[in-house]
């Protein structure tokens, strides 16, 4: 299914992933930075505005740097840190010089950064916490921790701008279907394809400025929210962290014209005293997780904004949007973007995806890889669709095992694992539980030896795992329902079918 032809585009608009012209991500942003050099492009909550000209001339310092250390193109480079000039201006020098990023949740302790670092082997890590570059540095003595300012020996700059289209730009680990985080890798040209969609579906122009509260280190601040203010030259204002206060007096003290978030900051705003504050914006978009249509309303009620809701992943960047100019249905992804292929594929039906903006594959991982794709090429999202008569997209369930806790994804294996290790539990399953404000809440049942409170049990947890993969609730129960092949029937779990011991 692609879209009904005037879903996305304009009246005699077409969709060319290579509209650019550009090769690779920096080239197609180097043009805009020529273009108006003094142009405000990026404002830090400390320091203030960068300019166009400001981005161009550091990154190109910074590459100097980079390359003086011994990196070259090609070469992986970790970056974990919260927002800020500094960063954007780092990933920028990175990319301009051919390195493959790898985005870390600054969530993450030692256990999760081991397993991307031993995977990845990266060369080099850009760490904001000295205590997280602790922990990096005991996990690979000889890897360059750096700080997002690079600080660093000047040297000449090297060739800039000369990665390849299907050169790798970014490695994000997820855990796609099941099992191990595994690194997926995407292209500049798959970036550059879906910047392309979203530029066209969401009428994206450099006249933009985008409140961007969200993390850089997953896909919808870094992969929309950043390269698309690059790419279309538009500007950005970072946050670090979502506070609803901020938000809302940014609209008019910045002049804002866009905000993207997760449903859990909608959630938030409704509530506000101000939220009518949303009404000053252009756009307002929401993906990451499912979007109630009960908190479109409510956005709705409160601002008069009609939220625009779409559907992406880390494999593939974004694959479905509601419309920009035509009706946005609540509880539906839309359509398919520009350049996007869907189709519904298997009982019950599984969303499956192809276009330049899909990944090619995994690093390292040749079955994982096999298994993501159909024989016919196209990519198996693990999620399950269904389509309105008017063509609009619905998700109607996974059939992958993962929850999404405020737009972060969790998966029960990984926290099982984890939580196995606790002398007193026998047996243990983890699911996620209906919240209005989270999406869905992480919680375990669990059969033990002796009563064990939730806050103990999260204690014992301690860095393993990420806090935001801590289960909130713990029911103890007798026994697990489990299937005639021994498996356990979350279903039944997470209905609330199971009841405490
Ligand atoms: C924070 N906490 C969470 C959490 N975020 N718990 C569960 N789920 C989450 N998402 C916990 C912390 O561990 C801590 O718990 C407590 O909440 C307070 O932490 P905080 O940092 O102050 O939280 P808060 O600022 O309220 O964070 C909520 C949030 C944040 C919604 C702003 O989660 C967020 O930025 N989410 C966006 C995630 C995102 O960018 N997803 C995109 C993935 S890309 P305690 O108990 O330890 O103190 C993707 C593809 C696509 O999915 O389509 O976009
Ligand atoms: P990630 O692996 O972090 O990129 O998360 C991608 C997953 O988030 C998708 O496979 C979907 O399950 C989910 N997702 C993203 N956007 C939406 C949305 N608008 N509605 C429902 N689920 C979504």
């Amino acid at each position: 299914m692609s879209s009904p032809a005037d879903a996305h585009l304009s009246p005699g608009e077409t969709f060319d992933a290579t509209a650019s012209g550009a090769p690779n991500l920096t080239s197609a942003w180097a043009r805009a930075w020529a273009d108006d050099p003094e142009a405000r492009q990026i404002y830090d909550p400390d320091a203030g505005w960068l300019s166009r000209g400001v981005l161009e001339a550091r990154s190109a310092e910074r590459a100097g740097r980079l390359a003086a250390l011994g990196l070259e193109a090609g070469d992986r480079v970790l970056l974990s840190a919260e927002s800020s000039g500094d960063l954007v201006t780092s990933y920028i020098a990175c990319l301009r010089m051919g390195l493959v990023v790898i985005p870390t949740n600054t969530a993450y302790g030692a256990r999760e950064l081991a397993h991307v670092i031993g995977d990845a082997r990266p060369r080099a890590a850009i760490i904001d916490d000295p205590e997280r570059s602790e922990i990096v540095a005991e996990i690979a003595r000889g890897l360059h921790r750096l700080s997002p300012a690079l600080e660093l020996p000047e040297g000449p700059t090297p060739i800039l701008e000369d990665a390849l289209p299907q050169s790798p730009a970014l490695i994000c680990y997820t855990s796609g279907t099941t099992g191990q985080p595994k690194g997926a890798v995407l292209s500049h040209a798959n970036c550059l394809a879906s910047a392309e969609g979203l530029r066209l579906a969401w009428r994206w122009t450099r006249a933009d400025r985008l409140l961007l509260c969200l993390p850089l280190f997953h896909m919808h601040g870094l992969g929309v929210g950043l390269h698309g203010t690059l790419y279309n030259g538009s500007s950005a204002v970072l946050y670090r962290g979502f506070r609803p206060d901020e938000i809302l007096a940014g609209i008019s003290d910045f002049e804002a014209t866009l905000f993207f978030g997760v449903p859990t900051m909608y959630h938030r705003l409704a509530s506000h005293p101000r939220a009518d504050a949303l009404a000053g914006l252009r756009l307002c978009v929401s993906g990451s997780a499912p979007l109630p249509a009960t908190l479109h309303e409510a956005i709705e009620r409160v601002s008069g904004q009609r939220v625009l809701e779409r559907y992406g992943m880390t494999e593939t960047l974004m694959l479905a949007s509601n419309p920009h100019s035509a009706e946005r249905r609540p509880g539906s992804v839309g359509f398919p973007l520009p350049g996007v292929e869907l189709r519904l594929q298997g009982d019950p039906e599984e969303i499956q995806a192809r276009g330049a903006n899909v990944f090619s594959g995994y690093w390292d991982r040749p079955e994982a890889n096999a298994a993501a794709f159909t024989e016919d090429g196209w990519f198996r999202t693990g999620d399950l669709g269904a389509i309105d008569v008017d063509g609009y997209v619905h998700i109607v369930g996974r059939a992958k095992e993962l929850i999404i806790s405020g737009g972060y994804n969790v998966y029960p294996r990984e926290v099982e694992d984890v939580l196995r290790e606790h002398p007193a539990i026998e047996d243990i399953a983890v699911v996620g539980e209906e919240s209005a404000e989270w999406g869905e809440r992480v919680v375990a049942y669990a059969v033990t030896t002796e009563p064990i409170e939730v806050e103990a049990l999260r204690a014992s947890i301690g860095d393993r795992l990420a806090a935001y993969k801590h289960p909130r609730r713990l029911y103890p129960v007798t026994q697990l329902p489990r299937n005639a092949l021994g498996k356990v029937q979350k279903h039944r779990l997470s209905k609330g079918e199971v009841l405490p011991a």
